[in-house]
């Protein structure tokens, strides 16, 4: 097992690393930027190292900083968390060539998900359902349209080297298709420096529903059931649950059989996630993330894994040992995403907490790296705390997150807290009847 463990990130998910690490008796490095010296994740860490100034690019995405960093440190291994550098294939292999080990999968995985084609091809040969689309990249308008009216219309259009919704344009006829195919590409030139696009039918109405896998190097795969994410506004989640409100127990199986054996087909090894879109009974994949995810703690809750030690097991070279028999499901699980902003109009909200209070008791949990004091810097990603609550059943976790959020103090700054409490008393919200866009048409605000 490693000995030290460099964290390059900062923040709630920072501390969570930091935790599993402390456990199985692994020590730990922070990094951090000049904006974050009196952060908690420096704080509580064994050792820290200031890696640059405030802005990302210099610090968190340095990887020239971050190698430095676990070189001086002596480390083991690296840990990359969520966003930042976690899906950066050139970091994980520079990681391995400086003689550290990534905790995470093969750069080859990440590149291959990375490129939205490719990995749309590889799920499909390892008996994935997708989206009917072109099949491949456009390169040819005329032969676009012949294949989107075989699909029908309305159809998407995506950018290979996109995801999380950037780069996307929506053509509802064939008259819209060729300005969308354009649009699409210059915009992914511009954002990507790759122009490649590709469509699918558009799917009106679909929950967002994820798979959690995990995988050793010994071809050992398990699923961990599925996360609805469906309660999103401008592809920011809010809320999720698990297990879906929309699933039964026979489908919940199924598609995670689907999702564990394409796994297992692709060698991939580490945590991941299958997105899916479902509708009308149906799913179909659209990306696949090959890091640990924000909302991974409600998979946590209802399997009772360490899904953070399961990633440094997995990392270290130990097999899983155990199998999907033995996962075992209970309750129900809801995470509150709280961010620093205006519950009203989302505009971020940095400044100092003032009184601070995290609500507890029975099946409460609390991801959050803030104090009362603490400065939430105006650099980073505006989450400050993560509100997880586990119950018997859906109702009971209803219940439960009603008192949580009434009994949760943030002063000093403003925060989604509201938001999440309006939700808990609509009745599509309670009746888990909602899609994709149910939230924005929740909140208004639409452009
Ligand atoms: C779609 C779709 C409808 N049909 N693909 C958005 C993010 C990216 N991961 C894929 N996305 C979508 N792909 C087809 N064929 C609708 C979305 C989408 C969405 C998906 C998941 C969660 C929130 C979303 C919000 C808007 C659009």
């Amino acid at each position: 097992m490693f000995e030290k463990v460099l964290i390059a990130n900062r923040g709630e998910i920072a501390l969570r690393i930091q935790r599993a690490c402390r456990e199985m008796g692994i020590r730990t490095v922070a990094v951090h930027s000049t904006a974050d010296e009196t952060a908690m994740h420096v704080r509580l860490a064994d050792e820290s190292i200031c890696i640059g100034p405030p802005a990302a690019k210099d610090s968190y995405l340095s990887v020239p900083a971050i190698l430095t960093a676990a070189a001086i440190s002596n480390a083991d291994a690296i840990h990359p968390g969520y966003g930042f550098l976690s899906e950066n294939a050139s970091f994980a292999t520079m990681v391995e060539e400086h003689g550290f080990t990534f905790i995470g999968p093969k750069p080859e995985h990440i590149s291959l998900m990375g490129d939205k084609i490719a990995a749309k091809q590889a799920v499909k040969e390892a008996g994935i359902p997708v989206v009917p689309g072109s099949d491949g990249a456009v390169d040819d308008i005329d032969v676009a349209l012949k294949v989107a009216s075989g699909i029908g219309y309305p159809v998407l259009v995506k950018a290979t080297a996109g995801g999380g919704g950037r780069g996307m344009k929506l053509a509802n006829s064939a008259d819209e298709l060729p300005d969308a195919i354009k649009m699409a590409q210059k915009e992914a030139e511009a954002a990507f420096g790759n122009g490649e696009v590709y469509f699918e039918k558009y799917l009106t109405k679909p929950r967002h529903i994820e798979i959690q896998i995990l995988a050793d190097g010994f071809g050992n795969v398990v699923h961990l059931g599925e996360r609805d994410c469906s309660l999103q506004r401008r592809h920011q989640k809010l809320l999720e649950e698990a297990p879906s409100p929309a699933l039964n127990e026979d489908t919940r199986q199924k598609i995670g059989a689907i999702a564990a054996e394409a796994v297992k087909k692709i060698g991939y090894r580490s945590a991941g996630t299958i997105e899916f879109l479902y509708e009308d009974g149906e799913f179909y994949f659209i990306e696949m993330n090959t890091r640990l995810q924000v909302e991974h703690p409600i998979t946590e809750m209802i399997t009772g894994l360490d899904i953070v030690r399961e990633m440094v097991r997995i990392a270290a070279g130990a097999p899983l040992g155990y199998e999907q028999d033995d996962v075992r499901f209970s309750g129900h699980a809801i995470e509150c995403r709280i961010n620093a902003e205006h519950p009203g109009t989302f505009m971020p909200s940095p400044g100092t907490i003032g009184d601070y209070h995290a609500p507890g008791g029975l099946g409460v949990r609390v991801d959050s790296a803030i104090y009362s004091g603490y400065v939430v810097p105006p650099h980073y990603d505006s989450m400050i705390a993560k509100l997880i609550v586990h119950g018997a059943n859906r109702n009971e976790c209803l219940m439960r997150l009603r008192r949580s959020l009434a009994e949760y103090v943030i002063d000093g700054i403003e925060t989604s807290i509201p938001l999440h409490q309006k939700l808990m008393s609509e009745v599509d919200f309670v009746n888990g009847d909602y899609d994709i866009h149910w939230l924005e048409k929740f909140v208004g605000l639409d452009d």
